[in-house]
């Protein structure tokens, strides 16, 4: 998968180098660059903003460097045309599905938005020539988008085929779909008095497997009611009706 990120602040996005994320770019997986957006800026300032039209706080990031930006990295006459994603506070919830999806397209490429956002006609205007998304990562407010990136493309990566070390783990989760996972343990069997759940070392997988369904069903209860409300009643087998 290729991934272009355009930025004010490349520096934010050096985590990307590390870990996980950065073996996959290592080993070819992930075609991962980093651009400034300060580059398409002609005056000596650089600026990449201005003053809200119709007023108010803040600024907004000016059309003209992201026209040109976008004009580069995207050619007019390319046979491939990224997805495009804009990071604001205002999108589209990213989720697991969100990120399933993003996982299956060859080529994204993120806007980080900052400031009070970017001008709405870029967005409006890239969206003729490619699909753009304007995505969300949470009902609070960030600086900018980097960090939204940040978790985005560590969601997206480990979806992809092989950057995963144990692949087992992506079937587990869909495995659960919907539900926060058990809690887990590892050895010793007891530290400060406190002892690893026995039926985990019973070494009887039904009931583990069952232990850690209704585990997962009562911390989702507790800590997500919503997602338990969106479960889908013939996801839940008898015995989960009964808890
Ligand atoms: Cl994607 N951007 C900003 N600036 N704030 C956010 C966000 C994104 N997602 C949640 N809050």
């Amino acid at each position: 998968m290729r991934i272009d990120v355009v930025t004010v602040f490349p520096e934010y996005l050096a985590p990307l180098d590390l870990s996980l994320i950065g073996r996959a770019r290592e080993r070819g997986l992930l075609d991962l660059n980093v651009h400034d957006l300060r580059r398409w800026t002609h005056d000596v300032h650089h600026s990449v903003d201005g003053a809200p039209a119709g007023g108010g706080a803040g600024m907004v990031m000016k059309p003209q460097p992201w026209g040109e930006c976008l004009d580069e990295l995207v050619p007019e006459d390319g046979e491939a045309r990224p997805r495009l994603l804009v990071t604001s506070p205002a999108g589209r919830p990213f989720t697991q599905a969100l990120a399933r999806e993003l996982a299956a397209e060859p080529w994204l490429m993120f806007a980080c938005g900052r400031y009070e956002g970017i001008d709405q006609r870029v967005v409006d205007h890239a969206a003729e020539r490619m699909e753009v998304t304007e995505v969300s990562i949470g009902d609070y407010v960030l600086f900018g988008g980097e960090v939204a990136v940040l978790a985005i493309v560590e969601a997206v990566s480990r979806l992809l085929p092989g950057v995963l070390g144990n692949a087992a783990s992506l079937d587990d989760e869909s495995h659960n779909a919907g539900l926060l996972e058990a809690p887990a343990y590892t050895r010793p069997a007891e530290w400060r008095g406190r002892e690893v759940p026995p039926v985990l070392l019973s070494g009887d997988h039904g009931k583990v497997d069952r232990w850690r369904r209704d585990q997962a069903l009562l911390r989702t209860a507790r800590a997500r009611p919503d997602l338990l409300a969106r479960l889908e009643a013939g996801s839940l087998d008898q015995r989960d009706r009964r808890l």
